[in-house]
């Protein structure tokens, strides 16, 4: 209960400023008023303005409208109406991120731009599986930048995990087959394999992501059973055309979204959600070791709304 409360409490701490955005203006709009166009109006562009998207703003608006047009309206009904379509959006997409114990080692690559928080989550991810038991291993797959593998190093230290570097540009697909080939040695459970965020361009970046890919399915077939896209929340809209930009470069299975502490920007993962229907594992709201949260689509759509 502790638990669920801490958890609760630094969720709607980190979400309080794209809280406020949505709230405050919902309260200023909905002071004993009845509900004609010009406050759906209104309201659709309060949500297009904290990141919601204007389509998926526009649904929840005429949807809302639907069942109260004319009526006497106040702020809270629509807190609690809005915060109950958007928990419907996003329950298809919160899904637990799981690793399959059939898979030994579970190889995880993580995908993103430059700074979207690849490394680390990592570095929390390694954590969580640690805490209960696991063997992880990290692989400093972004070989492009010395500082990215001491980095990585240093997450690998706080969690006691081993990690396998090369030296700084050395090739990352070779880098990552050594590693598979010792995680298998070792009896690891659990790969999870860094990328560089920087590069030329997304040919260049394509064909690295699936160099590695290629060279780790020479020792099994099945890897990686998984490649996570870590978004940056704060970026907002942006966050859509990295989705679409990295599900041409290769498959995507799931999304993480960092940065929710303190961006006024967190309506993007109800737009992501409802444009891409990816599952959204995680959600990072710090830069701490704990700071990564299953996603829970209830939670989220009634701290976004303000709601206890
Ligand atoms: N506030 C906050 N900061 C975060 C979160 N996740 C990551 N960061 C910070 O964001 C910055 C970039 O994170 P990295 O993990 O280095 O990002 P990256 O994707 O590995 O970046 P590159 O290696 O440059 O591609 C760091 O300063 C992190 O501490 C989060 O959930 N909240
Ligand atoms: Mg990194």
């Amino acid at each position: 209960m502790t638990e669920k409360l801490g958890w609760l409490a630094r969720l709607r701490g980190g979400l309080s400023r794209s809280t406020s955005k949505i709230s405050d203006g919902i309260t200023d709009l909905f002071t004993k008023r009845k509900l004609d166009q010009g406050v759906l109006d209104e309201l659709e562009e309060l949500l297009i303005a904290a990141d919601l998207g204007p389509s998926t703003s526009a649904r929840l608006v005429v949807d809302f409208g639907k069942s109260r047009f004319g009526k006497d309206v106040t702020d809270d009904e629509v807190r609690q109406a809005l915060s109950a379509q958007i928990s419907e959006i996003l329950a298809p997409c919160a899904k637990p991120f799981e690793i399959d114990p059939a898979h030994k080692p579970f190889v995880v690559l993580m995908v993103g731009v430059n700074g979207a928080g690849k490394t680390t989550t990592i570095g929390k991810i390694a954590k969580q599986y640690t805490d209960v038991g696991l063997k992880v291993m990290l692989a400093a797959g972004d070989t492009f930048r010395a500082a990215a593998i001491s980095q990585l190093q240093v997450w690998g230290e706080r969690t006691g995990c081993p990690v396998v570097s090369g030296a700084s540009n050395s090739d990352a697909a070779a880098l990552a087959y050594r590693a598979l080939e010792r995680a298998k040695e070792e009896n690891i459970d659990l790969l999870l394999i860094d990328t560089a965020g920087r590069l030329q361009n997304k040919t260049d970046l394509m064909q690295e992501l699936s160099k590695i890919k290629r060279v780790l399915q020479k020792l099994d077939p099945e890897t990686p059973q998984a490649t996570l896209l870590v978004l940056d929340a704060t970026t907002g809209q942006n966050a859509h055309a990295q989705v679409e930009v990295f599900r041409d470069l290769t498959t995507v299975t799931g999304l993480i979204v960092t940065k929710l502490d303190g961006s006024a920007k967190g309506g993007v993962l109800v737009a992501l959600a409802d444009k891409f229907k990816l599952p959204i594992h995680a959600i990072g709201v710090g830069e701490g070791i704990e700071d990564l949260q299953p996603f829970k689509a209830e939670d989220f759509a009634r701290s976004l709304m303000g709601l206890e």
